[in-house]
């Protein structure tokens, strides 16, 4: 386990890294600080050979209730511009290779909206309340909100959540694309499910998996034809890994792969 104030660390399953937000007395408000110790320890995680997958997860009353509000009242233009406010939130959308699951209970609002949709596959309690309320504070979703919401639901449906700071369910998370799966159940259910997917994931070729994040990622970024030009190339490109030798031979020889992650 780590040292850190505002989140924990830890791997109770071999292959998954853990990390809960723990500011409970502030449902989880990503403060900066908050933020300094969640990219290190992702990056920790993400550096760490044994480490297959990562869980992100926050109580049973809150996921994350948003960015720090009482931090950003008396920011000033200048100083969020000059400062590049937010910029750092980035490092797990963009820097980040293994699979990241959020595991969201309770609120995820503004910035823990936008925080669970950076992450590869987002999976919630079907009574979890998720919504993008900055409108009702004078200002608008500063952490990709506005992007990743509208890839999810289609315009017209980011365009009423965002402009009327609607909040909405896990179910309906799930039911739009927003989340992968709502679970029946409470927080430790949720937390079972992330950690069977966390697991299956993990137990696969590293390789493999980092190239099918990243041409799944491609797809949000790329025209069709480039996109699967892209995963094309990368497909050839395995045929140089140990990997798909081990996978294939097995599969012919009737035996379960063991991996060199190479
Ligand atoms: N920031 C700072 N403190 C918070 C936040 C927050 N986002 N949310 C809750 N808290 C604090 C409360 O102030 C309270 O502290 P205290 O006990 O010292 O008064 C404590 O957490 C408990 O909260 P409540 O008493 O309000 O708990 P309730 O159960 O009554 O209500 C709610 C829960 C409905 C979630 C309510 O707390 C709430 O509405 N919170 C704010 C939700 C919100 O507007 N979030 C969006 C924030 S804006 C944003 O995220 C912008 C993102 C921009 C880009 C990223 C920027 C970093």
């Amino acid at each position: 386990a780590g040292s850190y104030e505002h989140i924990l660390t830890s791997t109770p399953k071999p292959g998954v890294g853990l990390i809960t937000l723990n500011r409970p007395k502030a449902l989880n408000a990503l403060c900066s600080p908050l933020f300094v110790e969640l990219n290190e320890a992702l990056s920790k995680y993400d550096n760490d050979k044994s480490i297959g997958a990562i869980i992100i997860t926050g109580s049973e009353k809150a996921f994350a209730a948003g960015a720090d509000i009482k931090e950003m009242a008396p920011l000033s233009f200048s100083a969020a511009y000059s400062d590049n406010f937010i910029a750092p939130w980035s490092h797990l959308a963009n820097t980040i290779r293994t699979p990241v699951i959020a595991a969201v209970s309770g609120y995820a609002l503004g910035g823990g909206c936008e925080l669970a949709m950076m992450c590869d596959i987002l999976y919630c309690t079907e009574t979890a309340t998720f919504g993008q309320p900055e409108i009702k504070l004078g200002t608008i979703p500063g952490a990709g909100g506005s992007q990743r919401l509208t890839r999810a639901v289609g315009k017209s449906k980011a365009m009423e959540l965002i402009l009327t700071g609607k909040n909405f369910s896990g179910k309906e998370a799930a039911e739009w694309g927003v989340a992968a799966k709502a679970v029946a159940g409470g927080h430790e259910e949720l937390l079972e499910q992330a950690f069977k997917t966390a697991e299956t994931i993990a137990s696969y070729s590293r390789v493999a998996v980092v190239a099918g994040k990243e041409v799944v990622n491609k797809s949000q970024e790329l025209s069709l034809k480039e996109g699967v030009e892209y995963e094309r190339r990368l497909f050839h490109a395995l045929f140089g890994s140990k990997d798909q030798k081990i996978g294939m031979t097995a599969f012919a020889e009737k035996k379960k792969a063991e991996w060199s992650h190479e």
